[in-house]
């Protein structure tokens, strides 16, 4: 997620006073938290480093390591999300290392089958935004083989819409039902592929499948969550902003953010406009987005998902700042009253729909597109307290896991790889105010693979 070409900042932060400290965000050192932060990171790549170094996941409480997707077969997922994030920190070592790792080690030839979404979020993404921060050529021409690995899910369909899953080897494919988020999260990577190497191929192949996907909404200008990749057929009735919808809304607002796509951005309006409509819900004061049919607008039921919680910060990017606003605070409650997140909430029973923390980043991530908007303390205090939260329940012996129970703060033993890529970085970015990033023109994906504000 990201900003430049909002000039309402100009505005917001006109004033001189927009910048004097209040006298609470005085008393906190930021510069001191974000040490803290970088001293957490490095602390955590080394225990990788010597536990799990090219695997795809470590095992945070037993030390051992874990494929993310192809069964024993490991494509270092974690270290490549972890690039960009090293390099913002200075943490130069540490991220050569994990390029040397790439240049020895990382072979896509394999007879597996990835997700393609993920797939294309992470690893391709990853590895763009570390050749974005160093320029070595081999981490573009790594990304543009696994892209080129990837790109027959999107040929395949009359209707431009990738299948699920692929096999890296023989091109093979699963998985025809599919989603809102698979189909249309992957225009910024390809973007960027398509402009480092000059083949436009990338970037068609996404925005034909976002605009497909537009193009069958209803009648009331909702997606529904579930859809046949070759026939367009809907397998579902349910409307949500959340899973599997949540990253595709974002997409459209980052096309035009990043690419300046009118086309992205009109559909992001539309479909905005219709989401406010018929999914925003107010229970004892709080905003919620609720599933509800796609065709009548029905409400479903009052579930919230964890996931959605990126979707303020996402509002208020798109310049529709009071709910982007009071959604991010629901959130920030939830997350106050629990200690953690829970992935799951009930705003009717005030309890968890789902027990489990799986060390998401999303609330950072909102609160972090908010405080880049108008730099209010409002925004670093949740950063802080997500922060400090995950650092009281989360840290394990050998890096940070998820939670099994938030009620009872069991912890479970699995880092997932997001975590390297994307809450330590909004953390270091909102507190150290960082040298290497450009605070006024930049882009962070739905991953935080920033492909724009590297400063060199
Ligand atoms: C990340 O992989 C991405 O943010 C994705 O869009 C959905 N959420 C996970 C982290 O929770």
């Amino acid at each position: 997620m990201s900003h430049f070409r909002i000039g309402r900042r100009g505005l917001v932060l006109g004033g001189a006073a927009a910048f004097l400290p209040l006298p609470a965000e005085a008393k906190e050192n930021w510069q001191r938290l974000g040490e803290d932060v970088r001293s957490e990171m490095r602390w955590a790549w080394g225990q990788y480093r010597a536990r799990a170094w090219g695997k795809d996941q470590i095992m945070p409480i037993s030390g051992g390591s874990e494929s993310f997707s192809i069964k024993g077969k490991h494509l270092g997922l974690s270290l490549i999300e972890a690039l960009d994030t090293l390099w913002l920190m200075e943490l130069d070592t540490e991220f050569q290392d994990g390029v040397d790792w790439i240049k020895g080690n990382l072979d896509f030839d394999v007879d597996g089958e990835l997700s393609v979404f993920e797939t294309i979020i992470r690893i391709v993404g990853g590895l763009l935004s570390a050749w974005h921060a160093c320029g070595d050529p081999v981490l573009l021409a790594r990304a543009k083989d696994l892209s080129d690995r990837l790109m027959p899910s999107f040929e395949a369909s009359p209707l431009g819409l990738p299948h699920r899953y692929i096999n890296l080897r023989t091109g093979a494919l699963r998985g025809p039902e599919t989603n809102p988020a698979e189909i249309g999260s992957c225009i910024t990577e390809f973007g960027t592929l398509s402009r480092a190497t000059g083949d436009p191929r990338y970037v068609n192949a996404a925005k034909k499948a976002m605009v497909s996907m537009y193009e069958r909404r209803s009648k009331i200008g909702l997606l529904a969550d579930k859809i046949h990749c070759m026939t367009g057929e809907w397998k579902s009735r349910r409307a949500t902003i959340g899973p599997p919808s949540d990253s595709y809304y974002e997409y459209l607002w980052d096309a035009w953010q990043l690419l300046g796509d009118r086309d992205c951005l009109d559909m992001y309006r539309v479909c905005t406009a219709a989401i406010l409509k018929h999914q925003s819900a107010t229970l004892d004061g709080r905003l919620w987005f609720v599933d509800v049919d796609f065709e009548t607008g029905a409400r479903i039921n009052w579930e919230q998902d964890e996931l959605s919680s990126f979707y303020g910060g996402l509002l208020a990017q798109g310049g529709d700042i009071v709910p982007g606003e009071a959604y991010t605070r629901s959130w920030d409650r939830v997350a106050r009253e629990f200690g953690i997140l829970p992935e799951g909430y009930n705003p009717e029973t005030g309890g968890t729909a789902y027990k489990t923390n799986d060390l998401r980043p999303e609330l950072a991530d909102a609160a972090f597109n908010h405080w880049l908007l108008d730099r209010r303390f409002v925004w670093r205090e949740v950063i802080a307290r997500h922060y400090r939260a995950m650092k009281q329940w989360n840290k394990a012996p050998y890096g940070y896991a998820v939670m099994a129970d938030v009620t009872t703060k069991q912890q479970g033993d699995h880092c997932p790889g997001y975590w390297w890529s994307e809450q330590m970085k909004y953390y270091w970015l909102a507190f150290a105010d960082a040298k290497r990033f450009d605070y006024k023109r930049n882009y962070l994906s739905t991953e935080g693979n920033v492909f724009l504000g590297l400063k060199k």
